[in-house]
This record gives C-alpha cells, structure tokens and sequence, in this order.
C-alpha cells in the first residue's frame, strides 16, 4: 500500500496524538479537527502555542488543545504541515520511542530517520488538501446519494477546519490551484457548511494595542537596500513577526524578513512577492540554508517561510538580507 491508502488503513488504530509547528496557523489546526472527527482516538497538542486565528477556529468547532500532552499515552504521533522534527519542541527520546507518521505539504527539511510514514504532497497550497484526499480515500465524504448519514457528509467541524486551513494558506484563494477551489466547493457541499460561516471566522478583528505597537515599532526599525531592480527590507518586533513581514510587502518591499527575539532563541519570518516568486525567488530554500549555516531550522513555501534558533536575531537577518540580496543580483533582468 501506498500514500493516502496506507494512511488511511494506519490511522484508525491506537492513540494518535496530533503536533503542529510552533504558532499552529489555521492549516495545521484545522487538518487536524478534521482527522479528529474522522478518526477515532485522536488528540490535539497545544505545546508548541496555537497562533490566534487557530485558536478562533478551535473555539469555534468546539475544540480543545492539550497544553502539556502526557506523550507516553499515545501510540503514535501525527505530524502536520511541517516536516521539521526538531521544530516541535518535542524531547529526542519522546520522538524515538513513539510512531512517527507525517503529513506534509512543504519541501521536506531534516532527518527523517525513524520516521515510520513520510507523506508529502508539495503541489498541494495547503495541508487541508491532502487530509480531503485522504477523507475520500477513507470514505468521509461519499458522493451525495450514499445511504448513510455518516458516509455521505463530511462533519461541519471538520468541514471548517478544511475550508479555514485552505483560506489561509491560499491567502484567501489568491494562491489556490483550480484542484484547490474544487476541494473546497466539494468540502462545503457535503457538509453545509457556508462559506460565510467561514470567512466570517477569519475575519482580522481590530488589533489590539500590542499588535498597534509592534506594527508601528517595526516600522520605525525598518531598514533596506536595492539589489537591481528588487527591495530587500528588514525589521524587527517583539511579536508578530508574521503579519508584519506581510504587511511590509504590501508596503512595495520585495522580499522582506522580520526578526523577533526571545531571550537567548531568535524566530525570522521571511516574505517575497508572487512576482519574484515565479520568477523562480525561494525564500524559503534561502531560510533553509541560513537556518542550516547557523545551527538553528529554517523553511518553508517560496513566498513566505521561517527561520529559527539560538543566538542572535540581527546577525540572522543580516545573513538572510545578505543571501536575499545576492540572490537577487544573479536573477534575470525584468520583463
Ligand atoms: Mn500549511
């Protein structure tokens, strides 16, 4: 057996303990509400912190993050939307005496050794993607006409976490493929679920005076430098990391890498613009080798990806700016 075949004959036995990356997005989270509802005896960890759009969808669908998960009670730990073991935060020999199966849509990163299952699928813009495919393989989801309740429609929960995972990580269907959109009208179809009810979920709130400040910090320390016809900026803040990185491409930035530093650990968020994407720009290859340069991890998708470690947050983003920007001299001139 293969991929999804095998998942889907592996995953209904034992005590499966769901684990994201740090900061879980709405992609991670929700893939993983959706294998809860299909799958018996599985479990969420909130270890690694759920980031604030996760924990509305959370909320929303009814469920709950284990904060300090007793790990010795599962069998098997699944693996989602990261391929980055060491990322987890998960001690080594926890790792080692566990099942490890992962279900991933990024460039595959680090050791996997032990590693019992390894499905990837980077052709896929989000994980919730593959967690359809593989509900279809299982046979969640039947076309409408099968006879039973449970066979023809998806769970509403686990229709959400889908449609959340897949909106975020499209950028609201900005980068989605047609195979993308197509998922998500079958998702919303078999389940009932509206898409308003989604997008209303998703909603940005007003920020709040933290988010205000560090917005406004990280401008205020925003620096860059001219490679060619391409902007390289910088910046750091305390926290949000992420949306500012965004916020500063919007800004005309055309790659952007902002630092947050946390005692002796550094995280860098890294964007670039669609443009330079598909002119062949990946950050995300560029964080992987910085992060692998300076001990720490790093990686991610072409046009937004992450780097942390140990040590020093401005000598990261130096070395970051320094690659982006002689990356940037040796790409083909604009046309
Ligand atoms: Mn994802």
């Amino acid at each position: 057996m293969e991929g999804l075949e095998r998942l889907a004959a592996e995953l209904p036995s034992g005590r499966k303990l769901a684990v994201f990356h740090p900061n879980a997005d709405c992609d991670a989270v929700g893939s993983a509400v959706a294998l809860k509802r299909a799958f018996p005896g599985f479990d969420l960890s909130g270890a690694g912190g759920i980031s604030r759009l996760g924990k509305r969808l959370l909320e929303s669908v009814g469920e709950r993050v284990l904060e300090a998960p007793e790990y010795v009670s599962y069998d098997t730990l699944v693996v989602l939307d990261t391929s980055n073991l060491p990322s987890l935060g998960i001690p080594q020999e926890v790792l080692d005496a566990r099942r490890i199966i992962i279900i991933d849509h990024h460039l595959r990163t680090g050791n996997l050794k032990g590693v019992e299952l390894y499905y990837s699928d980077e052709t896929k813009p989000s994980c919730a993607e593959i967690i359809w495919e593989l509900l279809n393989v299982q046979g969640v989801g039947e076309a409408p006409g099968a006879k039973t309740a449970q066979a023809r429609g998806l769970d509403r929960g686990g229709a959400a976490g889908l449609a959340a995972g897949i909106l975020t990580d499209t950028a609201h269907l900005r980068f989605a493929r047609t195979s993308t959109l197509r998922a998500l009208t079958e998702i919303l179809d078999r389940s009932g679920l509206p898409l308003e009810e989604v997008l209303a979920l998703m909603e940005d709130d007003v920020p709040d005076m933290s988010r205000k400040v560090a917005f406004l910090k990280g401008a205020q320390r925003l620096r860059y430098e001219q490679a060619g016809e391409y902007i390289v900026a910088a910046s750091n803040v305390s926290a949000f990391e992420g949306a500012l990185s965004k916020t500063l491409l919007a800004l005309g930035a055309d790659v952007v890498f902002v630092g947050a530093q946390a005692k002796h650990e550094f995280r860098v968020s890294g964007r670039a613009a669609q443009a330079l994407v598909r002119r062949g720009f990946h950050v995300g290859k560029l964080m992987e080798e910085a992060g692998r340069e300076m001990g720490g991890q790093g990686g991610g998708h072409a046009g937004a990806a992450g780097m942390s470690g140990g040590g020093e947050m401005e000598a990261a983003v130096n070395i970051l700016m320094e690659k982006a920007l002689s990356a940037l001299r040796q790409m083909p001139k604009g046309g």
